[in-house]
Parts: C-alpha cells; sequence; structure tokens
C-alpha cells in the first residue's frame, strides 16, 4: 500500500502517457517502484555487484533480476521538496560517488545523505522523469555504456536527455506491508486524535541520532499515512538545544495538544491548537533538564487518566514518572517518583484497559538486536508495577531485529489495541537505521498480555 501524502509531484506518471496527449502533473507514490529506461524499453535499472546499471528486464527474468530492478522510493534522505531516494530491496541505497552510481549503506554521513537524494525532473518524453543529483545540479542520472553515472549534460543534449529519462513503474517484485512509513524513523509514538491516527516518531539514519527535527504522520487505517512534514525544527525554533531531536510524545487538554521531545537529553514541550502544528515553545527551557535525576532525560510519555489529570512518565537506566500540573508544561519536583521495573532501560508507555494500568518499557540496548519490550501492571499509575513478562522481541525467520521503543493506541469505540514500534530496517538497518511498523496488540482473557506477532 501506499500513503498518498508520502508521495512526490513529479511531472510524470505512472500511468503511460500517449504522445500528444496533453502532460498531466502526476505524482509517484513513494514506495516499490522500477525504472525503465526511455530509449532502451524493456530495460530497468537495477543494481548488480552493488553498482547501478541500465538492463533487460521480463516476465521470464530471475526473481533476483526482478529484485535487483525493483527499489523503495523515499523522501530525500537530504531532503528538498520533490528529492527522493532509492533503496535496494537489501536495505542499501542508490547513491553516486566519483560520479559512479553504486549501492551503498548508509553511513549517516551528511555526504551519503545528499549522494543518495535525487531531485525529480521532467523527462524527455512525456510522463517519464530525470533524476538531478540534489549535492551536484546539472547533473543527473544517466546510463552510458549501460552503466549508471552521474554526468552533466555536454554535448548532444538530445541524447543525453533521452539517456537520462526514465519511465517509473509498478515494481518488478511485490512490496512489503511495512514499514509502515517509508524510510528511517525510530521510537515512534501513536495517538488516536480528532479522528485519525498519528505517528510521531525520531528522524533515523543519522549517525548519533544526530537528527534536529520532528515530523508527523497520520492515517485513517493505520496502513495509509499522510507525512506532514517538519512539525518542530529544533534549529530556528527551540532556544535552549539544537541537537538530538528524540523520541517525541504527545498529549491534549482542553483545546491544545503538547507535543514532548528530547533535544539533547533534556526532555522540553511546544505547545499548538492542532496535532501537525506549527509548535511554539512556550517554556524557552526544558520541562525536564538533563540531570535533573540520574540516567538521561529522555523518552517522555504522558498518559491521560479518565479523570483527565495527565501524568508525564520518562527516562534511561532509571524510569521516573509524576503529575502534570493542569497547564501541562509544569509539575511540582517533589512528587517525582522513581520506578522498580525489572530490566528497565528506557522508552516507559503507560495506558489503562479494564481499569489496569499497564506500563510497557524498552529492555537493553536499541543498537542491539536484542532490545526488547517488557511490561508491568498496576491498580494505580503510580505503581507499585508487578512485573508480566515480554511482549515484543526479535524474530530472526522473519529478519526482525532490535524491535522496542513502542507505544500502545486504542481503536475508537472499540476494544481493538495496536503497538507501533521500530525494528532495525530490514534487511540491512542497525540501532540508527531503524523503520516503523503497526502490529495488532492482543489480551488475554486475564488481561495479559499475549506476545505481539511482527507482521512484515
Ligand atoms: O532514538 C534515540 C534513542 O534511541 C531513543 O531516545 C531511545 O529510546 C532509543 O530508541
Amino acid at each position: 500500500m501506499v500513503s498518498r501524502a508520502l508521495t512526490v509531484c513529479l511531472a510524470a506518471s505512472l500511468l503511460t502517457v500517449a504522445a500528444g496527449e496533453p502532460a498531466v502533473a502526476a505524482e509517484i507514490p513513494t514506495g516499490a517502484r522500477s525504472l525503465q529506461s526511455v530509449n532502451t524499453p524493456g530495460s530497468y535499472v537495477r543494481h548488480s555487484n552493488y553498482l547501478g546499471s541500465v538492463a533487460a528486464v521480463g516476465s521470464g527474468s530471475s526473481a533476483q533480476a526482478k529484485s535487483d530492478a525493483t527499489f523503495t522510493v523515499t523522501p530525500g534522505l537530504a531532503g528538498g521538496t520533490g528529492c527522493v531516494s532509492f533503496q535496494a530491496a537489501n536495505g542499501m541505497w542508490l547513491r553516486h560517488r566519483d560520479f559512479r552510481v553504486r549501492l551503498e549503506t548508509n553511513s549517516g554521513s551528511t555526504t551519503f545523505l545528499a549522494d543518495a537524494t535525487f531531485c525529480v525532473r521532467d523527462g524527455s518524453v512525456a510522463g517519464s522523469v530525470r533524476l538531478e543529483s540534489s549535492n551536484f545540479p546539472g547533473r543527473y542520472l544517466r546510463h552510458r555504456n549501460s552503466e549508471l553515472w552521474l554526468d552533466p549534460s555536454t554535448t548532444n543534449p538530445g541524447t543525453f536527455a533521452a539517456d537520462s529519462s526514465y519511465q517509473v513503474t509498478a515494481p518488478w517484485t511485490a512490496g512489503r506491508r511495512s514499514p509502515v512509513i517509508k524510510g528511517l524513523y525510530g521510537d515512534p509514538n501513536i495517538a488516536y486524535l480528532n479522528g485519525r491516527y498519528y505517528l510521531y516518531p525520531t528522524t533515523d539514519g543519522y549517525s548519533g541520532w544526530s537528527s534536529t527535527r520532528f515530523k508527523a504522520f497520520s492515517s485513517t487505517d493505520l496502513l495509509n499515512w499522510t507525512d506532514h512534514g517538519t512539525i518542530l525544527d529544533l534549529g530556528p525554533q527551540i532556544s535552549w538545544s539544537d541537537s538530538r531531536a528524540w523520541a517525541p510524545t504527545i498529549a491534549y487538554r482542553n483545546g491544545r495538544y503538547y507535543f514532548y521531545f528530547c533535544a539533547d537529553t533534556n526532555i522540553g514541550v511546544a505547545t499548538s491548537t492542532s496535532p501537525t502544528g506549527p509548535f511554539t515553545d512556550p517554556l524557552g527551557r526544558p520541562l525536564v533538564a538533563a540531570g535533573f535525576r540520574s540516567g538521561q532525560m529522555i523518552d517522555p510519555h504522558v498518559f491521560t487518566d479518565d479523570d483527565g489529570e495527565a501524568y508525564l512518565y520518562w527516562g534511561n537506566g532509571s524510569a521516573y514518572g509524576v503529575r502534570l500540573n493542569a497547564d501541562m508544561i509544569s509539575f511540582d519536583a517533589a512528587q517525582v517518583r522513581t520506578f522498580s521495573l525489572p530490566n528497565f532501560r528506557e522508552a516507559p508507555f503507560a495506558f489503562k484497559r479494564n481499569g489496569v494500568y499497564y506500563m510497557s518499557y524498552s529492555v537493553d540496548d536499541t543498537r542491539s538486536e536484542n532490545y526488547h519490550v517488557e511490561y508491568a501492571t498496576a491498580t494505580s499509575p503510580f505503581g507499585p508495577w508487578t512485573h508480566r513478562g515480554t511482549i515484543l522481541s526479535k524474530n530472526l525467520s522473519l529478519g526482525v531485529k532490535g524491535p522496542g521503543h513502542h507505544s500502545v493506541v486504542k481503536a475508537p469505540n472499540s476494544d481493538t489495541w495496536h503497538i507501533a514500534y521500530h525494528r532495525f530496517a530490514i534487511p540491512a538497518g542497525d540501532g540508527m537505521n531503524r523503520e516503523v511498523t503497526v502490529d495488532a496488540l492482543r489480551f488475554n482473557a486475564d488481561g495479559t498480555i499475549q506476545p505481539v506477532v511482527p507482521t512484515l
């Protein structure tokens, strides 16, 4: 499935436009796609021995050839309006290096992100596209002797335009259902607000988790997600920190949305009248400053109880909780509780079902494939917590590694629950190259939680 809003505007169409017909500005959804050369029909962009090429692919081609000619189109790793990146089935990305187009693992460096980002331009024939380098404007993804290069248009611009134009087609191999939001993201916070589901993640793919911006996505069906773009940018919008934008969460009270986020291992809060912002910082300082208590002051979650009281939970190394004041942007520091939660590492997430308070949390290190989620229950939002076990862990037969930093949401007017979490991007991700998915969360009759069955 493809998110309509995770789309990139292109002067191209998935449908072939007959010559002579007026060109219709169209959109190409992100997701699995193939790219057919316009001047060597039947030849597709593919990778072979980690180098980009153009080669014939047909219905009788091998499964490997079809897979090698299929890419997941994502928003450009380096950003930019109308810019995209191409991820192969093995998790590596098309990039140029020394102007040769090749397949490499995302190192997270600024250079890599730019080298792997191509901005979509009109192609030489109706419905086709050209892909211009984001960091070398004027150079295009072009085939030359069947090899893919990042070339400038020099002599014979007509030939060059044809060599660098592609029809975007349906993919040679089917894509997976997940990740539900295309691209690299971690720490998803899922919430149901004002008739829609929202996901607020950390943006991944940066070494040291050094992203500086937060994005939001929304959906009505948990499958098709609309990208609302950047909703908070630490650089211009937060005066007290410019780095390490991690693990946000959201709460609603009295007509306002409160967006809690990590910045440089402090917890801040920003408010808006919309779940997609614009958000502004009412405090001009962290809500929970680094050093306030032992461990890192990260990974906030706000749980609102049936009586309207809101509770802030957070922590890495130690788990903390406190009731927020009615303004949602302050609390009584003397009332902060430290919880005893076996194996707790980070990412506490609280919810309530049938009068039982659940505290779920991540165990181990997000860089470890053994990262997983355990939970405890209580009869009050402050515990004491009774440890109940593991609900989500790796599944190597599916390629699922490091699943964790989850959140939980209940479908409206139902007892249907879902869990959003990240895992190492499949197949070549790691603890800084993670992807987000959503699965069912099921309960036993006694209220205990069944182990999550990861779906791809
Ligand atoms: O995304 C950065 C950090 O990684 C989060 O704050 C932790 O929970 C871990 O997932």
